[in-house]
């Protein structure tokens, strides 16, 4: 038994020693730090328990080990015990407080913007999973990429998150995250970086084939290097509809950059069906007779496109 509990010790020291190389445990923004002192703390409260536990069951296997009491020694029978009772329902009910009231905290303090740096307007980038790529709309400064992005430091950013086709899940292991995209509805997620590099992003959501390559990467530079970016991006060549549709197709795609974004035609948080029409190459005839659709598809798309045409 005491061997059990040394190797136990063993691992989990091993474990948390290795902490440094996780990313996750070496957060650069304000909401990947929240999210990894939870999960720090609640790894620390849970392994103080397991020792409870198996100190407790150690001491217990020895107390009341088998012993020579002769073949005529019976235990007493014992019908319950209320202290007992009440003592292992009250702790699992504490731990439980304990465990909950941080988590909580924790999940409604990230829907809000972070705190130190929100007297700053969030940049919001419309980011939309599509298989196997990333598609980042930036409205207000009239710009999109594919794969990648750029971000200024100590600057909130609002991410709008939706997927043109499968379920994905938006993850900045160094910001923090993750968060589903779905199509035909738009999630939230504010993050920050409080440091200047370049960080990773991925799926975090198996969605098949191309899954592994449905990466990017996160630029977070200087306010100034950021607004030079966007100068730069803005001269780009203007992205258009058909462009657009073929990277509506499955499969990788490079690092691209464009001026103006695809909201223009299309809101994947509105309109579910988009790539899946682009697919079947249903899109062309753009205004007349859907009679094929269904109501509910109809409808989105024409007032999608109604919206767009003022
Ligand atoms: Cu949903």
């Amino acid at each position: 038994m005491k061997s059990m509990l040394a190797l136990g010790m063993f691992l989990a020291v091993m474990v948390l020693s290795g902490c440094s190389n996780l990313t996750v445990l070496d957060p650069k923004g304000p909401v990947a730090e929240q999210q990894a002192n939870l999960i720090l703390f609640s790894i620390g409260f849970m392994l103080f328990i397991v020792v409870v536990v198996f100190v407790l069951f150690t001491l217990i296997l020895v107390k009341y080990r088998e012993r020579k009491s002769g073949p005529e020694y019976e235990p007493p029978h014992i019908e319950g015990n209320v202290f007992l009772e009440i003592v292992w329902t009250v702790i699992p009910i504490i731990i439980l407080i304990v465990l909950a009231v941080p988590t909580v905290q924790t999940i409604f303090a990230l829907e809000k913007p972070p705190e130190a740096t929100s007297h700053k307007d969030p940049i919001v980038i419309h980011a939309t999973s599509v298989d196997w790529k990333w598609v980042f709309s930036y409205p207000e400064e009239n710009i999109e990429t594919v794969n990648y992005l750029h971000i200024p430091e100590d600057h909130p950013i609002l991410f709008k998150l939706s997927s043109a086709d499968s379920m994905g899940s938006f993850w900045i292991p160094s910001l923090g995250g993750q968060e589903y995209t779905m199509s035909g509805m738009m999630t939230e997620l504010y993050l920050q970086a409080d440091e200047i590099g370049e960080y990773r992003g991925r799926n975090s959501n198996f969605t098949g084939e191309g899954f592994t390559e449905q990466v990017f990467t996160v630029t977070a530079e200087s306010e100034e290097d950021y607004n030079e970016w966007v100068e730069e991006a803005q001269e780009a060549p203007e992205l258009t509809q058909e462009k657009y549709n073929e990277l509506m197709l499955k499969g990788h795609a490079e690092e691209m950059t464009f001026s103006e974004t695809h909201l223009q035609w299309v809101n994947h948080g509105m309109d579910a069906e988009y790539a899946t029409k682009v697919r079947n190459g249903e899109l062309n005839e753009e205004d007349d007779s859907h009679d094929s659709h269904s109501g509910m598809d109809h409808k989105d798309s024409e007032k999608d496109s109604e919206s767009d045409s003022h």
